[in-house]
């Protein structure tokens, strides 16, 4: 049986299962990649939703996982060594559970370093854009005043 009492986060998201990787999320773009990343690899994990209409990321207990207050993150109780991990950044989650199954990120140097190329162009510029695009077009920012 796996311990992950020592993580905070679990006081405030129980493991109902901790010898599964934790995941803390939403259905966001960013939240879903690493959901459906987990179905693609065939990893037992239990979700746990955080709301961040209700600012669920900024509490101690949330920020003890990921300090910059950002869903998605994981906690995988059997990470390298045997030793329970705990991740941030969906690009970084990508890697790591592509590396943890052998699935979905090449052997070979040319086609992983691809593979990669086209994770950190979605994480560094289409992905922040259609953020922002979702921001000031549907979500909160729709209301500031455009002053052009
Ligand atoms: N670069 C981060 C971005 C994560 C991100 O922007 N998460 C948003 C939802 S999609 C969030 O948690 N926002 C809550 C907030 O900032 O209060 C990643 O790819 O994991």
């Amino acid at each position: 049986m796996s311990d992950l009492s020592a993580f905070p986060i679990t006081q405030r998201w129980p493991a109902r299962h901790p010898d599964r990787i934790q995941l803390y999320s939403l259905p966001t773009p960013n939240g879903v990649k690493v959901s459906i990343m987990l179905e693609e690899v065939g990893l037992a994990y239990e979700p746990h939703l955080i709301d961040i209409t209700k600012n669920e990321t900024w509490g101690p207990e949330f920020l003890s996982l990921n300090p910059n207050g950002k869903i998605p993150a994981i906690l995988d109780p059997n990470g390298p060594g045997g030793r329970p991990l705990a991740l941030f950044e969906s690009g970084a989650i990508l890697i790591y559970l592509a590396e943890k199954t052998g699935q979905l990120l090449s052997a070979d140097p040319a086609t992983r370093y691809q593979t990669i190329q086209w994770l950190m162009f979605q994480m560094g510029a289409v992905g922040p854009m259609f953020g922002q695009l979702g921001f000031f077009h549907r979500f909160a920012g729709k209301d500031y005043e455009d002053k052009r």
